[in-house]
């Protein structure tokens, strides 16, 4: 038996393959401009005429060769070479993928020798065995991704006339697919297969040749550059489909083993520029894989390239500048913008602007009450305000522009040229609703919104009875926290704003002082509107301490700090609508009097904030795609958003480079190096949203670029994902799709983390 299948073995023969692969790929890509260029070089093998054939020694079904007496060729790649000889042009090259190498010959109760010339395979069958599959040359790993068209194109000559066949089969069951036979003569001639695939995304495909022939005397024949086109638009090694910033950290991911080496070529020249190993390869729950990476991190020359692994397969063309992202974050701001709830946008905002909206009185639920909450962002595709999704936004806004502030411009959206930069604009906009959201005693109602969800209409067109919901310890810490820390960078701006804020948020802590239990509500039971339930307010009242400390530099609100993390150490941690912790710990860990204070409380803190980072470091690191989340629930796009963030916080205090490139990794994620691949902004990478669930969008018929959709969600919490297989890998739960609110919304708070980790990374 010859067999490659073994992995010890199949590694040696491909590590002395290296330096050929390497040498044949820069010819290959020649190839694609000259046409068969590297193919004149070299004889075309003939068949060898079965009569002259010496018939084996061995060919017995009880004699087979011993592995060992046949090694399997291996000094240069088994059919390689792409548009070689027949002229067949692929559509897009991206989706072509190359036989190079990778390939198995499997003999079982039958003889034969396979030799290789280039990308052409000799086959000598000595004894054919009792069936077609006794010799088999198969390869696997080749993707079937669901709906996909694989056409396969090779040519083919044998000395006696008879059959062989080619089939794909699932690599992991051994099931045939498809299976095609043809029939072969002395004359070459090239043969298709077409094969539709199935419905699932199938990852480790295997294209099988069987060429075992009963009954049949010793004869040779000839199979020619074999070659596979994919039509799906998807590639098998993923990258970031934008880009990378030159100094930054480069990975691609393999979704299986692709071979020893990749290549980063440039794609303006053809030349290779980096050469790297495949490593990895453990399974990956969160996508089903068997994921292998490649890091390219020293190629710091700007230039578009695109990735080539060692079996053929190759990514996407991205960037590599100084600023591969430019744009994005401004965008990611413009969509805050046209969340823009209580005005009308129509004179700024084209095709999206609307009237005017949801700007009459609204009455405090349980009475007869009614008071003015207009304005603020909707939450999200409804129309629904809230104020711990609000107050996270916010908050991510201000931390941005604490960390660059003069990386923000004053030049879109309706205050552009105010001498404020947008961004504070933008988080102005909401501050002003949200002092609106307080009582006449100092505690925040967590919403406003109509009893029951609009149907797909234009926000001015969303005319019912507006109601505000309860006061509660978690909305009203999550809004004092806030406001402490927008009175701290409004200052320089306007001092009375910025004073005004800090009075809002005193009155908050003062509520919070006197209604010690935590208090949440949900909906009663005549209201259908978006919710938010969050168990805890010790986050709230954690960031609430730390921002008025910061503010007044008063030791009273770091003593009230210090005893709640006493009292439960989880009060600092996260940056999420459930989690402001991670806010109030990083205003205390930057601000250097608290160092000078407590440097045992100091240390504390950072400790608090690295032992957080470093269990996202932990994951990112058992992940293929070096993903910081284990949960794939409603918004994981956000929560790796806000896992970014809170890397860049390490980053920030440590300086240890690991937290930021981890960073990257998320941000990498969210454009396209992902299972998917697929970016999750609109506008940007390859593939991205285009049906996302926005009532806004869907009443416009329109498209904006930069919104983040909420991403996979594996608890098929919709009527789309509904229909998903259970048993389907947690990462892949996603549909482009208006109707999948659980995967394809979008909110002001994914798209506030996605402008915080932006300008922490770029
Ligand atoms: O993001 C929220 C998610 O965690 C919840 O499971 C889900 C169901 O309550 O609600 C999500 O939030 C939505 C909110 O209720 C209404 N506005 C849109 C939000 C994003 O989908
Ligand atoms: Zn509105």
């Amino acid at each position: 038996m010859i067999s490659m299948s073994n992995k010890k073995r199949k590694l040696s023969a491909r590590g002395r393959r290296i330096i050929s692969a390497a040498v044949i790929t820069s010819a290959v890509l020649l190839g694609l401009v000259t046409v068969p260029r590297f193919f004149h070089d070299h004889p075309e093998p003939t068949p060898t005429p079965a009569d002259t054939a010496e018939p084996s020694p061995s060919a017995s079904p009880s004699a087979a060769p011993e592995e060992t007496d046949k090694p399997v060729p291996s000094d240069v790649p088994l059919m390689s070479i792409p548009y070689s000889k027949v002229g067949y042009q692929p559509a897009e090259a991206d989706n072509t993928t190359l036989f190079e190498s990778g390939w198995a010959v499997l003999t079982d109760m039958a003889d034969a020798t396979v030799d290789i010339y280039y990308d052409n395979a000799v086959i000598m069958v000595n004894y054919g065995g009792d069936k077609p599959e006794s010799i088999n040359i198969h390869r696997d790993g080749i993707p079937y991704p669901s709906g996909a068209d694989i056409y396969v194109y090779f040519e083919a000559s044998c000395a006696i006339d008879r059959e062989i066949s080619l089939s794909a089969v699932d690599a992991d069951t051994g099931e045939i697919l498809h299976r095609e036979t043809y029939a072969l003569s002395a004359e070459r001639t090239g043969y298709e297969f077409t094969f539709t695939c199935g419905k699932k995304n199938l990852w480790n495909g295997r294209l099988q040749f069987d060429l075992g022939a009963p009954n049949t005397d010793p004869h040779s024949m000839v199979i020619y550059s074999p070659r596979i086109v994919n039509s799906a638009d998807l590639t098998t090694v993923k990258t970031n489909h934008i880009g990378y910033t030159r100094y930054m950290q480069k990975r691609c991911t393999f979704p299986y083993d692709a071979g020893d080496l990749f290549d980063v070529i440039d794609a303006s020249t053809g030349n290779i520029v980096y050469s790297g190993a495949i490593v990895g390869g453990n399974t990956d729950d969160s996508t089903g894989e068997n994921n292998c990476w490649g890091d390219f991190t020293t190629l710091n020359d700007s230039g578009e390239y695109y990735i080539r692994a060692q079996i053929g397969v190759v990514s996407h063309h991205f960037v590599i500048t100084d600023d591969p992202f430019s744009g994005l974050r401004e965008d990611a701001l413009s969509i805050l913008s046209l969340q823009r709830c209580g005005t009308d946008t129509s004179w700024w905002a084209g095709a999206i602007g609307h009237g005017a909206c949801h700007t009459a009185p609204a009455k405090i639920y349980g009475s007869e009450q009614t008071i003015d909450v207009s304005g603020g962002w909707h939450d999200a595709g409804d129309y629904g305000r809230y104020m711990k999704t609000g107050a996270k936004a916010v908050s991510d806004l201000l931390f941005a522009y604490m960390y660059d502030p003069g990386s923000f411009k004053d030049e879109r959206g309706p205050e552009a040229g105010n001498g404020v930069p947008d961004i504070l604009d933008e988080a102005r906009y909401e501050l002003e609703w949200m002092f609106k959201m307080q009582g006449p005693d100092g505690g925040i109602y967590n919403t406003v919104m109509t009893s029951s969800f609009p149907g797909t209409v234009d926000p001015a067109d969303d005319n019912g009875d507006l109601v505000v919901l309860f006061t509660e310890s978690t909305s009203t810490s999550d809004f004092a926290g806030t406001m402490a820390a927008a009175a701290e960078v409004f200052w320089k701006y306007d001092p009375e704003f910025s004073h005004k804020c800090y009075l809002a948020s005193l009155d908050a802590y003062n509520w919070l002082m006197s209604n010690p239990d935590h208090t949440n509500y949900t909906n009663p039971e005549d209201i259908e509107g978006g919710l938010y339930l969050d168990d805890s307010d010790l986050d709230g009242r954690f960031y609430t301490y730390m921002a008025l400390w910061r503010r007044t530099g008063d030791h009273d609100y770091l003593t009230l700090a210090k005893e709640l993390y006493a009292q439960d150490p989880t009060c600092a941690d996260g940056i999420s609508w459930t989690s402001f912790g991670g806010y109030g710990r990083y205003l205390f860990l930057t601000d250097a009097r608290g160092k000078d204070e407590d440097p045992a409380f100091y240390q504390e803190m950072k400790n608090s904030l690295l032992r957080e980072a470093d269990e996202l470091i932990r994951m990112s690191e058992s992940s293929g795609y070096q993903t910081a989340l284990h949960n794939y629930a409603w918004g994981s796009n956000g929560s790796i958003t806000d896992n970014g963030v809170l890397l860049t916080m390490a980053y920030d205090v440590t300086g240890i480079q690991k937290y930021q490139q981890t960073a990257v990794e998320q941000l990498n994620y969210l454009l396209g190096k992902n299972v998917l691949d697929r970016s999750f902004i609109t506008g940007y990478g390859r593939q991205y949203p285009h049906y996302v669930h926005s009532r806004l969008l869907q009443s416009h018929k329109a498209s904006v670029n930069g919104a983040l959709v909420g991403g996979p969600d594996a608890y098929h919490e919709d009527p789309v994902t509904a229909d998903i297989p259970l048993d389907t890998p947690p990462a892949l739960n996603y549909a482009d799709d208006s109707e999948s609110y659980s995967t394809n919304e979008i909110t002001i708070y994914w798209n506030s983390a996605l402008i915080h980790l932006l300008t922490r990374v770029e």
